[in-house]
């Protein structure tokens, strides 16, 4: 049975690097000038000539009170907040048998994403959950310094010890369940803490020295063994930032257009796939639109398709 899927808006960018209200989903719906292409028409192609059931199901909106947390510097608890909104729409869509698409919004929305997964496979059904993080960026700073959005896995785990922050134990993830790839940019303490944790890191130097393929099919063959699910979270800068610029922190050296949409469509073709989010792609800073083009394919590749 084909799978059906939800297309969930969390256009939350207040906690990147480039805190902005623009609604950075709406730029993917969207035609503009610079684009042949928006999320919305290629939905209803695909709904349409393709017979597929793809839904968009709308935007989760910061609410006053979370601009309110936000303004007074409590971005833990405005995150919190956010998240716990964003959690519910998607378990949600998870209860009624369909597939979770997010579209973010900066990184910080994974912890929304990844607990209503948690939640509703690795607490509720007592299933084995990986999470696969796709970014240039490790996500997993544990200190007070700089933002939200590189901390979303250090609170996952809760290894976060600041301001009261704590996890629900049987939804916090575990270092050994998360599977990076292409992450390159890390700081010190980030470093410290992958080592001393063990998670795994499908580096770019690793894709290079081993090939994309073998990377990949080892991932694979790990995922299904060991696995009950698989969720992925891809971050726009795992992109190589010599062509793909379009967000906060653009980054030098990443994934091609071609592995990034292999990866998404090899993933999405298990049958262990529940879910992605993609994050941090800034319309705004999209001049040529080729980016846009290629969120699409990533999208459409999530959908298990390949255009
Ligand atoms: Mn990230």
């Amino acid at each position: 049975m084909k799978k059906k899927f939800d297309i969930i808006g969390a256009p939350f960018n207040l906690l990147g690097c480039h805190p902005s209200t623009e609604n950075t989903v709406d730029g993917l719906r969207k035609l503009n000038e610079q684009s042949w292409i928006g999320l919305t028409d290629w939905i209803h192609v695909r709904n349409t000539r393709w017979n597929r059931d793809i839904q968009d199901v709308g935007d989760i909106d910061a609410s006053p009170e979370v601009i309110n947390l936000i303004e007074q510097d409590k971005k833990e608890q405005a995150l919190a907040l956010y998240c716990e909104k964003l959690q519910a729409r998607i378990e949600q869509t998870l209860e009624s048998g369909r597939v979770p698409i997010t579209i973010g919004g900066d990184h910080s929305i994974g912890l929304g994403t990844v607990q209503a997964i948690l939640t509703h496979y690795q607490k509720n059904r007592n299933e084995k959950v990986a999470i696969v993080w796709v970014d240039a960026h490790a996500d997993c700073n544990d200190s007070l310094a700089s933002n939200l959005h590189g901390k979303p896995l250090a609170l996952l785990m809760d290894r976060y010890p600041h301001h009261d922050w704590s996890v629900e134990t049987e939804i916090t993830l575990s270092a050994d369940d998360i599977y990076y790839v292409a992450v390159r940019d890390l700081m010190l303490n980030e470093h410290q803490l992958i080592s001393s944790l063990g998670i795994t890191n499908h580096s770019m130097q690793e894709i290079d020295e081993r090939g994309f393929s073998t990377v990949l099919n080892d991932l694979m063959t790990k995922l299904e063994r060991d696995y009950d699910r698989i969720y992925l979270s891809f971050d726009y800068d795992a992109l190589d930032g010599a062509t793909f610029r379009a967000c906060g922190t653009p980054n030098v050296g990443g994934l091609t257009a071609r592995e990034a949409i292999t990866l998404v469509h090899t993933l999405s073709r298990s049958a262990k796939f529940v879910g992605a989010d993609f994050v941090e792609y800034l319309p705004s800073l999209d001049k040529d639109g080729v980016s846009k083009e290629l969120m699409i394919k990533l999208i459409d590749a999530a959908w298990g398709l390949r255009a």
